[in-house]
């Protein structure tokens, strides 16, 4: 996964190391070396200001630093720029999604999970996998069908429902998605059930209409999370439409899906640096058990692994 991000940083990596082995870092060297760089973060699909962040602050952490003679240049070269990454996404919090919710269902029950993001980028899907790894661990779930809008979305819930064993509260077509949702939280009450995923309709925030409405579902269910769901495959597109999001419903933190499909990566470090929420799982793949926890300094080792 991540290859291209990945050889974007072994490339910088190399480059370094074979200068260092010849002659000193020159302030020259160190700006083409962050040209370099920058270059193909873009090529990666990192969107142009983090690059140029990133590639500054890398070069920056370079700068004069000490470098083994005789012993492992790349490694020490590594550290350095994992270091520098850290420091860049300090105020970006490692959320552990089944450690919080383990703790919030500590507080109350049921916890209250609200997926959000525009049409195709993956909720359902989401839902459907997140409720199987919360299924795995013990815990039991109902599903709010409010995406009442899209035709063909209630049976499509249904359909994941039926093959995982989760019930579904639904409404008709056109219904009150807000409704839905009280209806399923009620149900999980009376029910003593752990958690309510509520499926929203896909939106684009440029529909006011549909974006105070999802607002108004927020207001009414309190989840406990709102999950924005981010196709890696779309980076800047979804990176603004999560920004003009936030204008309407607010964002805990993000599933980015598709992960499998885009071997580029860079709109993860894009998704991180520009929106600082956390990232709680990469999606994989289409399958119930395509779901992969994210945490960032584990993400930023394995872009630097050789
Ligand atoms: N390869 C891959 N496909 C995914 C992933 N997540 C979702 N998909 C696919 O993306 C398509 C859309 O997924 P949905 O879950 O229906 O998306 P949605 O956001 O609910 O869409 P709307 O209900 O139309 O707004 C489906 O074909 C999914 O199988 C993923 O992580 N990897
Ligand atoms: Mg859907």
């Amino acid at each position: 996964m991540f290859d291209r991000l990945r050889k974007a940083f072994k490339s910088f990596t190399d480059s370094i190391v074979n200068t260092i082995s010849t002659t000193t870092l020159s302030e020259e060297r160190l700006s083409e070396l962050r040209d370099e760089l920058f270059m193909q973060l873009v090529d990666s699909d990192v969107a142009v200001d983090v690059a140029d962040a990133v590639s500054n602050a890398i070069v920056e952490g370079l700068r004069g630093v000490k470098v083994p003679r005789f012993g492992d240049k790349e490694s020490a070269i590594r550290e350095v720029i994992m270091n520098t990454l850290s420091k860049l996404f300090s105020d970006v919090p490692n959320v552990d999604f089944a450690s919080t919710v383990t703790e919030l269902l500590r507080g109350k029950r049921p916890v209250v999970l609200l997926f959000l993001g525009p049409n195709g980028y993956g909720k359902t899907t989401t839902i459907a996998k997140i409720t199987h790894m919360l299924m795995k661990m013990g815990y039991t779930a109902v599903w709010a069908a409010a995406d009442t809008f899209r035709a063909g979305a209630i049976e499509q819930l249904e359909g994941h429902a039926g093959r995982l064993g989760v019930k579904v509260i639904k409404h008709s077509y056109g219904a009150d998605p807000a409704a839905v949702a009280y209806d399923a939280i009620n149900y999980a009450v009376n029910k003593g059930l752990h958690f309510v995923m509520i499926d929203t309709a896909g939106r684009m925030h440029t529909d006011v209409n549909l974006m105070n409405e999802l607002n108004k579902v927020q207001r009414v269910s309190k989840p406990d999370l709102s999950i924005f769901i981010a196709d890696a495959l779309l980076g800047n597109e979804a990176l603004e439409i999560a920004r003009h999001y936030s204008k309407y419903v607010r964002i805990d933190g993000l599933v980015v899906t598709k992960v499998d499909a885009y071997p580029k990566g860079g709109a993860i470090l894009t998704f991180l640096y520009m929106l600082r929420k956390p990232i709680y799982f990469l999606g994989v793949g289409q399958g119930y058990d395509d779901l992969r926890p994210f945490n960032k300094e584990e993400f930023f080792r394995e872009l630097l692994a050789s």
